[in-house]
């Protein structure tokens, strides 16, 4: 799929983009500061990691370069430099100039980045700047629930609220919802998940994306071997305590409503999903979710929604078999039916249509879903079936996996990419380092969307469509993984730019983030934190994201407000702007994995660990007939230390492990995870280490054939 294709789709009127960017290109339109003809100096309100880039855009008419100071709190001068002028900035319309201050790795609150005269926004520079976000931005989660009483003990008493839609007047509820007429003759329960955004809908579509990142956060900071940070009780989620990581007992309470979706044994279309549930017809705001009186609806099981089931339930049983094995089991067997049934029915698209009282997230081009889907599966299951889909794809080779508009709801071929770049699987060797190869060019196409722009945004100027911050968020994402599989430190810069841009610095100075920053969005779009319409109402809690500029101005108070906008200043921070203003669970999912990879610091220094190149060697020592012990070699054939090690592998014949020496050895299903011993963590390039499992058998005893170590795929 091209580009454009890309773009058509998120529903973004190309032409006028580029006409509003090439109008804006020259002059300081675009913020009321740059107009006035003063020096603005944008930043990340929050900060900085003290081991980071520190870098900041200077808006500004001169031409020369200029001092930058920075400052302390107390006011002491700590470092000072020159600016580097860029001069007209196409995305923002502005003419601007770089400041660099990353050499400065002192610490500390309250530090101000001072150029011409004029102050940016106090800041911090300090390695635990993202750990409340890593929280809060999970936490958003948990405040869009639907169907559970949001408790004031775990999120203060202004956002606490009764349950919302479980049938109790004046709800409809969720638990016996019909359909649309003609759909079907009977009712669903369906109660649970998340609602979408600032409405109340729950739509599969919308939900598989974000249930994927939040189980791919999880998936990342094992690999990185952070994920203790987002394990038991270390989230406000009621489930605390159960010893079930937090962040997978959030993703479950989407899961488990993704799976009511699914169309019932002995029903027409059975195993399929239906595409979406909500009011019958678009409900006011404020209109706190306990007090929505609209009759509830589901709508027609598409394609696109039974393959984002089918992946997530698939993802579900890899991630949650550790932990709950029965669930693990009850969601591979939905995927599996899932899978199935889109078979069955490939071509059941969700019209764009269907849009009154909720979103219609159509999408007639669902080949992308069922790669994705496939490689779920088969990453979960490592059967030929799903291999066989994997690698049939169009997607599988196609260089429209990865697009500069980033993944999204409607594009999810990305999502297949990441998973078979990361979770050990058996495709050949030089499939996967094409796979491989494919994420890191992506995120070198954003490293050098970024370095073309005054404000090192990882989206290109005429990609600001409604969500582009979900879009600069997915990008950052794809670079993260870029970093673990390279080890190449400029992928991290790249995030933590990223993260600046949602952060404030930005063509108009504005963090895009809740309680986050000093001059923070808090009056998005949502029907429950609706401060801005009703005093007696919170605004959103901390970690809440803004969708972001939208050049196509698809709300009345856009329209109003924004003409002539440059495509990076089309947003406003009014309740009315639901197209630029809005709050979205596919937006704070890829929030809330960039900040739990920001947060982590997993050698005291935040830098990621390099990546492991290994060959390994299973040889079988001895078999009998029920049983059988073997000796695995790993080496180090990379250039730096290995210091601590993980290799895992599984069993394609029913063995099982039953004893280890030289290493603890746990197996879940056919996956086996070996881990190192005290005294043998450390491998140095070229070296071996061998550890024994002793095992049962079952008939024959066929050698695995694919290691991972550390994540890595080995020879
Ligand atoms: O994120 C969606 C965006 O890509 C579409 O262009 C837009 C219009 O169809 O809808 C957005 O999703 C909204 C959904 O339809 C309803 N809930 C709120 C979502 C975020 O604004």
């Amino acid at each position: 799929m091209s580009a454009f294709d890309s773009v058509r789709r998120h529903g973004r009127p190309l032409a006028t983009a580029l006409l509003a960017s090439s109008l804006l290109l020259d002059g300081l339109l675009a913020t009321p500061a740059a107009a006035a003809g003063t020096t603005a100096v944008r930043v990340n309100q929050v900060g900085y990691l003290p081991d980071g880039p520190k870098r900041a855009t200077v808006v500004t008419s001169s031409t020369q370069s200029l001092t930058w100071q920075l400052r302390s709190a107390s006011g002491t001068v700590v470092a000072s430099g020159s600016t580097v002028p860029r001069g007209a900035d196409a995305p923002s319309g502005q003419s601007v100039q770089l400041a660099d201050f990353s050499s400065y790795q002192g610490t500390g609150t309250g530090y101000v980045l001072s150029v011409d005269g004029s102050d940016s926004d106090p800041f911090d520079i300090r390695a635990d700047l993202y750990d409340g976000l890593r929280s809060d931005a999970m936490a958003f989660f948990y405040h869009q629930r639907s169907g559970i009483a949001i408790d004031a003990s775990l999120v203060g008493s202004a956002y606490a609220r009764p349950a919302g839609h479980l049938g109790v007047s004046p709800n409809k509820g969720d638990t016996s919802v019909p359909c649309q007429s003609g759909v079907c003759d009977y009712t669903q329960d369906v109660r649970g998940g998340w609602y979408d955004a600032g409405d109340q809908g729950k739509y599969v579509v919308n939900g598989g994306i974000s249930t994927w990142l939040v189980v791919n956060s999880f998936e990342r900071a094992q690999r990185a071997g952070t994920d203790a940070a987002l394990g038991d009780s270390t989230l406000r989620v009621p489930e605390r305590g159960n010893g079930v990581p937090d962040v997978l007992d959030e993703a479950r309470w989407e899961l488990e409503f993704l799976m009511r979706m699914q169309v019932p044994a002995g029903k027409p279309y059975a195993g399929m999903a239906f595409h979406k549930i909500h009011d019958a017809a678009w409900t006011g705001i404020p209109t706190r979710p306990d007090q929505d009186a609209q009759p509830r609806e589901l709508h027609r099981p598409s394609t696109a929604a039974t393959l984002n089931l089918a992946a997530t339930a698939a993802q579900c049983a890899r991630v949650f078999r550790p932990y709950d094995s029965a669930f693990a089991d009850r969601c591979l067997a939905a995927a599996r039916r899932a899978w199935t049934a889109a078979q069955a029915n490939p071509a059941m698209y969700a019209p764009d249509s269907d849009s009154t009282g909720g979103g219609a997230y159509g999408d007639s081009q669902v080949t992308d879903e069922f790669y994705w889907a496939a490689a779920e599966l088969y990453a979960t299951t490592g059967e030929s079936t799903y291999r066989d889909a994997v690698t049939s794809s169009s997607w599988h080779t196609s260089a429209g996996a990865f697009t500069p508009y980033g993944f999204g709801w409607a594009d999810t071929a990305a999502l297949g990419r990441l998973t078979l770049a990361t979770v050990p699987n058996g495709l050949p060797a030089s499939d996967l380092a094409r796979i491989r190869a494919s994420v890191v060019s992506a995120a070198d196409g954003h490293l050098s969307t970024m370095a073309g722009q005054g404000y090192a945004v990882p989206i290109p100027k005429d990609g600001y469509f409604w969500g582009s911050n979900s879009e600069a968020a997915d990008n950052a994402v794809v670079m993260a993984v870029a970093g673990e599989l390279t080890g190449d430190a400029r992928y991290r810069a790249g995030v933590l730019e990223s993260m600046d841009y949602l952060l404030g610095r930005n063509a108009i100075g504005q963090s895009y983030v809740t309680g986050y920053g000093e001059r923070s969005s808090h009056n998005q779009h949502h029907r429950f934190w609706a401060h801005q319409l009703d005093a007696s109402l919170p605004n959103p809690p901390a970690g809440s994201l803004a969708g972001g500029p939208d050049s196509a101005l698809q709300d009345p108070v856009a329209q109003e407000k924004l003409a002539g906008c440059a495509p990076a200043a089309c947003y406003i921070d009014d309740i009315g702007s639901y197209s630029t203003n809005e709050v979205a669970i596919n937006w704070n999912a890829p929030l809330a994995w960039l900040a739990a990879y920001a947060a982590d610091r997993p050698s005291g220094g935040g830098s990621p660990q390099p990546t492991a190149s290994c060959a390994v060697t299973y040889k079988v020592d001895n078999a009998w007939s029920d049983g059988f012990t073997a000796t695995v070699t790993v080496k180090n054939t990379g250039t730096s230390a290995v210091d601590g090690w993980r290799l895992n592998w599984n069993y394609p014949g029913g063995q099982r492990v039953t004893s280890a020496w030289n290493a603890t050895v746990t197996q879940s299903g056919a996956d086996v995870v070996a881990r190192n011993a005290d005294w043998n963590r450390a491998i140095a390039p070229g070296a071996t280490v061998s550890f024994g499992v002793e095992g049962s058998l079952s008939g024959s005893n066929p050698s695995p054939t694919a290691f991972a170590l550390d994540g890595n795929a080995c020879d």
